[in-house]
């Protein structure tokens, strides 16, 4: 009897103990299960790739087998958009969730241009982490560096590293732009301290040879601007000395690329992680390995779209191999629409045969016309995502918001729909309206109809062959009747011409809108 009443404490306590170990376990393993099933999310996004270059959207001269698979088991968006038509603004809607217009300074960037995003700002790997991500980027950053006056040879920041990303290994701007060197984690790869980076936009460095004043030094020629410093025989936009061990070499970048985004995921495999991989390819200067130089018959920009099909297969593969596919969300899209001679001689017009970028869109990057901001766009998910086409309107502006309440967030970006569903491919209930950007200028997207309001400025962009949309009068064009936008319904369908300028005005803000003139015809 002794004994029992001397147990029993010990044994209440056993018990207690028992019993909160096992409520530990229990919530360790609900914990363990709400990190296993939110997946890994990879945005792949390309630069300047046509809604019709690749073969899932029609495409038939050139050969994209990779993404086209992907796309075929996935969700392929025939209404996807960039949210603009060049490459800064849409990389700031993307990670930010922000209209790009909202932010004066979200225009194509130099080199040497201040980081964009506010370090207090809300963002799309910063929403991750709040679920527990590790987040990185491997590729074109293009939203500024540093606060200005950026010292190259120390670290760089903010940046990335200070916008949301736990890991970043980028190209600072654009491969036609100095400095042409990777960073990692805000420092340049391979800089010799002895020979330090100097970046100029405005002026030359002494001595130091240019595009244009030495023709004889380049393996490419320049057709418009480009004819600064030269790079691997190739003249850049800006000014650059220094730092030779550094510098980049053009053709080896797409493996470049490949190996950061393959070593990144090989080591966070075991934690959810957020990979944003940012090719460089179709931008200019195109300059595919020598392993797909020649293979689509159409010059430079079509090898380097070929080249770019490869490494994201080469990617994919990855993936498979360390077992994660299943488990992996993947978003593939473009930042901005397609153009051919973007400022160097490599045969983009000459060589392009039968072969249409913009799939029958009208205009093209810079155009506020459908091929400026119209993209290539799928999402893809092994054993997840039925397989359908969805011709709900879609933003990559909505992805914040959407993969917020994936993950089991409730944050939101400011001009970011939560269109989940949809990009899961279990609604085709998309947006109800866009609002479009080019070069500054807006444009509204409703239902299937788009307004153009009036700009000045020239209707085609000679040096690029573009047309701009640029007109005196309203442009308003049924998209579904008029996929081309060649008929102009602005003065048959005066209604609707004057529903949808209403509804513009309200979304864009007309304090915003200087270059219009708003007189109804
Ligand atoms: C333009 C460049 C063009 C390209 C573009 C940015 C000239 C004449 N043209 O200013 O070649 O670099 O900027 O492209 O310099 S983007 O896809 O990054 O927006
Ligand atoms: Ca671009």
């Amino acid at each position: 009897m002794y004994f029992i009443k001397m147990m029993l404490p010990k044994f209440k306590i056993s018990a207690m103990l028992l019993c909160a170990s096992l409520v530990l376990l229990v919530s360790c393993k609900a914990e363990e299960k709400t990190q296993k099933t939110n997946p890994n999310i990879v945005v792949i996004y390309v630069d300047d790739l046509g809604y019709g270059d690749v073969g899932f959207n029609g495409a038939t001269e050139i050969k994209t087998p990779n993404l086209d698979q992907l796309a075929s088991g996935g969700v392929r968006f025939t209404n996807g958009y960039a949210s603009s038509a060049t490459c800064t603004p849409s990389r700031y809607a993307l990670l930010t969730g922000v209209y790009p217009w909202r932010n004066k300074s979200a225009k194509i960037l130099p080199g040497t241009a201040p980081l964009i995003i506010d370090t207090l700002q809300m963002t799309l790997p910063k929403m991750l982490k709040t679920k527990g991500y590790h987040t990185g980027i491997v590729g074109k950053w293009h939203l500024g560096l540093g606060t200005g006056n950026v010292n190259w040879n120390e670290t760089v920041s903010p940046g990335p590293n200070e916008v949301g990303f736990d890991y970043s290994y980028i190209m600072a701007a654009t491969q036609d732009r100095v400095p042409t060197v990777y960073i990692e984690d805000g420092d340049v790869v391979g800089l010799d301290p002895n020979d330090p980076i100097e970046i100029n936009y405005k002026k030359n460095f002494e001595g130091e040879p240019t595009g244009k004043d030495n023709p004889e030094m380049l393996k490419m020629k320049w057709h418009h601007g480009h004819n600064s410093s030269i790079v691997n025989e190739i003249p850049r936009i800006g000014f650059m000395k220094g730092g030779e061990a550094a510098k980049w070499i053009d053709e080896d970048m797409a493996d470049h690329f490949l190996q950061g985004a393959q070593d990144y995921v090989k080591k966070h495999k075991n934690e959810p992680f957020f990979l944003y991989y940012a090719l460089q390819q179709p931008h200019v200067p195109r300059t595919p390995h020598a392993r797909f130089v020649g293979k689509s018959g159409m010059g430079p920009r079509g090898d380097v779209i070929v080249e770019a099909d490869w490494v994201i297969g080469e990617f994919i593969k990855t993936l498979e191999e360390e077992g994660l596919l299943e488990n992996t969300l993947i978003v593939f899209t473009s930042d901005n629409g397609p153009v051919l001679n973007d400022g160097y001689y490599d045969d983009a017009v000459e060589k392009l045969g039968n072969h249409d970028p913009s799939g029958g869109l009208r205009g093209g990057k810079y155009s506020l016309f459908e091929a400026g901001t119209r993209v290539p766009f799928f999402t893809y998910w092994k054993g997840k995502i039925q397989p359908t086409t969805s011709d709900a309107l879609v933003c990559q502006l909505d992805l914040l918001s959407s993969l917020s309440t994936l993950v089991g967030s409730d944050i939101k970006g400011d001009d970011s729909q939560d269109l989940l569903d949809v990009f899961l491919g279990k609604s085709t209930k998309g947006r109800d309206e866009l609002i479009i950007e080019a070069t500054t200028r807006t444009a509204l997207r409703q239902g299937d109809w788009i307004l153009i309001p009036p700009y000045k400025g020239q209707a085609v962009n000679k040096l690029v062959n573009i047309e701009l949309a640029n007109s005196k009068e309203y442009q308003l064009y049924n998209l579904k009747e008029d996929r081309g936008q060649q008929n102009n319904l602005a003065i048959s369908n005066p209604k609707k011409l004057e529903e949808l300028i209403a509804v513009y005005k309200e979304t864009r803000g007309s304090e915003n809108v200087e270059t219009e003139q708003f007189e109804l015809h």
